[in-house]
């Protein structure tokens, strides 16, 4: 029985702004001090996480103190051997992002964006980040008329080429990822979700540079299935990154400890992470981005982060223990899940010969699928009593 402790080949992730979250909400201001993100790095380290994602305003908000916040920075990563794999901007909080930054209607802000997204290109090359986020919060609008949508995602495809052709151009080893959300801060939220950002994705000059960077509460906002979701991400090739965390449902942005919202999603995203069985496989860093409730003091903090990770093994283990239940094999044969696998016409099979064969659809449609079976065999795993 493990003891559900977390080490480095686990290749868990956090945001600095996750535990660095002040318990701001829209009706509270901060309950907790400014946490200073070498002091994140050292006691994630401890907790047993691999690495740290940031936005640049996290790390170096101004330039007086950039050199100094680097050299700690850099001397705090040596020390404890966590790695950046993971960065991005923040073009969403302060004022000149009001109406976004590569889809603002005023030109000037949507030159300065690129401008601050570049700078950050930099710093993540120069501290060995893989993947660049981009999460568009501010991309959008509160009312029809004042976004030109398709003017909007023509200066979202010149600005994300320009980025492409910038890292290309550099010879960076960055790779991009969208986040989707649906709504929150604006009204509506331009590339609001998996479907719509894999579309836009094509549109790219550099389509293979670009992918996604799933969050589990974005999708569940927008009613959506996020194990579903990702899967079809990995059919894509397109799963470059992964925001996990809780949500129960649409509802505003709860950004929950992952696990501590919907369950039984958790359950089926960590089954899709590693492949449900026959799929493709996450490999990615198990990446959390979730806020610690204003309830939490310090110490209450990194249990929450203590609790992402603990979550996520003890889930591993049940998502294992389900696929490997000889119970659960013979219930997937029942249901011909299996099935699927094998191509609808045989090999070199003709559509004539196809529409020569005889088909009872009356008797087909007779069938019992026993999926019942199958889904409370997943429940009791779930429940911990098988
Ligand atoms: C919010 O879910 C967004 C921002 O925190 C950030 O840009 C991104 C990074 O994962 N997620
Ligand atoms: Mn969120
Ligand atoms: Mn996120």
């Amino acid at each position: 029985m493990t003891d559900y402790t977390p080490t480095k080949d686990d290749k868990f992730s956090f945001g600095l702004w996750t535990v660095g979250w002040q318990g701001v909400d829209v009706f509270g201001g901060a309950i907790r001090p400014p946490l200073d993100p070498v002091e994140s790095v050292h006691r994630l380290a401890e907790l047993g996480a691999a690495a740290v994602t940031f936005h640049d305003d996290d790390l170096v908000p101004d330039d007086a103190t950039r050199e100094a916040t680097l050299e700690r920075f850099t001397k705090a990563l040596a020390e404890t051997g966590m790695a950046v794999e993971m960065a991005t901007t923040n073009l969403f909080s302060a004022p000149v992002f009001k109406d976004g930054g590569l889809t603002a209607n005023d030109r000037t802000v949507r030159r300065y964006a690129i401008a601050k997204v570049l700078r950050n290109i930099d710093l993540a090359a120069e501290l060995g980040a893989k993947t660049y986020v981009l999460w568009g919060g501010r991309e959008g609008s509160e009312s029809g008329g004042t976004k030109d949508v398709q003017a909007a995602l023509a200066r979202y495809k010149e600005g994300l080429d320009v980025l492409c052709g910038y890292v290309r151009d550099k010879g960076y080893d960055i790779r991009f990822a969208l986040e989707p959300k649906p709504n929150e801060p604006r009204g509506d939220i331009l590339l609001p979700t998996i479907g719509h950002a894999l579309a836009f994705i094509n549109e790219l000059e550099e389509p293979d540079r670009v992918g996604l960077n799933p969050e589990i509460g974005h999708e569940e906002m927008a009613g959506l299935n996020f194990a579903q979701g990702i899967s079809q991400a990995l059919w894509h090739d397109k799963l470059f990154h992964i925001d996990l965390n809780g949500q129960h449902g649409p509802r505003f942005d709860q950004d929950l400890r992952f696990g501590a919202g919907n369950l039984r999603g958790a359950f089926w995203t960590v089954d899709a992470m590693l492949g449900a069985g026959s799929g493709k496989a996450y490999d990615g860093y198990v990446h959390f981005d979730y806020k610690p409730p204003r309830t939490e003091d310090i110490e209450g903090v990194w249990e929450t982060a203590r609790g992402c990770m603990r979550n996520y093994l003890i889930l591993r283990d049940k998502v294992q223990a389900f696929r490997a239940d000889p119970e659960v094999a013979e219930a997937l044969e029942a249901a011909r899940v299996g099935e699927l696998a094998t191509p609808t016409l045989g090999e070199g099979e003709s559509l004539e010969d196809l529409r020569a064969e005889k088909f009872d659809p009356e008797a087909l449609g007779e069938r019992g699928l026993q999926f019942e079976r199958l889904d409370q065999l997943a429940m009791e795993h779930l429940l911990g009593v098988r």
